[in-house]
């Protein structure tokens, strides 16, 4: 099973076979996690992105979706991409957001990746509440099957590490 950690700090500091980026579908870069991503990592990353706007995915990554790239600078092998959710209060858009974790999983899987660090998807620019999207991540990580060794939890604040392990220890 599934070995999952959590620790606080800058996701583009981490060691790890695959980093997880919260992207928007353009895959052209954006603020968050996208924009220190990019920043650190330099522009192979965005030239990696515009080659798949250029092939695989002219309108873009959809929602819920997930593709691999070089991590360019980083202390990472690729950087793997995906859509979260917009959240939104009229509609239950909880399905996507565990995709998101499940397809970069498998993604993972695909490149043979062991260890993934990921951030905690939707909950920033796109305004999801931090416990839901900790019970989301952590609840689809546990139920999907893997041949990562590690998923690597990387919270920004302590609000978010402390809501995350809230979550592990009472799932
Ligand atoms: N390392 C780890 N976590 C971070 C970092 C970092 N360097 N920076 C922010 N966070 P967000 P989203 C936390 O906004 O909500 C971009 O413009 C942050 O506190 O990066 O999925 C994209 O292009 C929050 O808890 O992603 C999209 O348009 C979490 O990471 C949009 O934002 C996710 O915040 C995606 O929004």
């Amino acid at each position: 099973m599934v070995r999952i950690t959590l620790v606080q700090g800058d996701i583009t500091a981490e060691h790890a076979d695959a980093v997880v980026n919260a992207a928007n579908s353009s895959l052209l870069g954006g603020g968050g996690v996208d924009g220190a991503i990019h920043r650190r990592g330099g522009p192979e990353i965005l030239e990696a992105c515009r080659a798949l706007r250029a092939s695989h995915y002219g309108s873009g990554l959809p929602t819920g979706r997930a593709v691999a790239t070089t991590a360019g600078r980083l202390p990472a092998r690729w950087v793997i991409h995906t859509v979260g959710p917009v959240w939104s209060r009229e509609e239950d858009r909880s399905a996507l957001l565990a995709s998101c974790y499940r397809e970069s999983l498998r993604v993972a899987d695909e490149l043979g990746a062991r260890t993934v660090a990921f951030p905690a998807i939707s909950t920033g620019i796109y305004g999801w509440p931090m416990d839901d999207g900790a019970r989301i991540a952590i609840e689809t990580v546990r139920a999907t099957k893997t041949a990562v060794e590690e998923v690597r939890f990387v919270l920004f604040d302590d609000a978010a590490y402390r809501t995350f392990a809230t979550q592990l220890a009472s799932a």
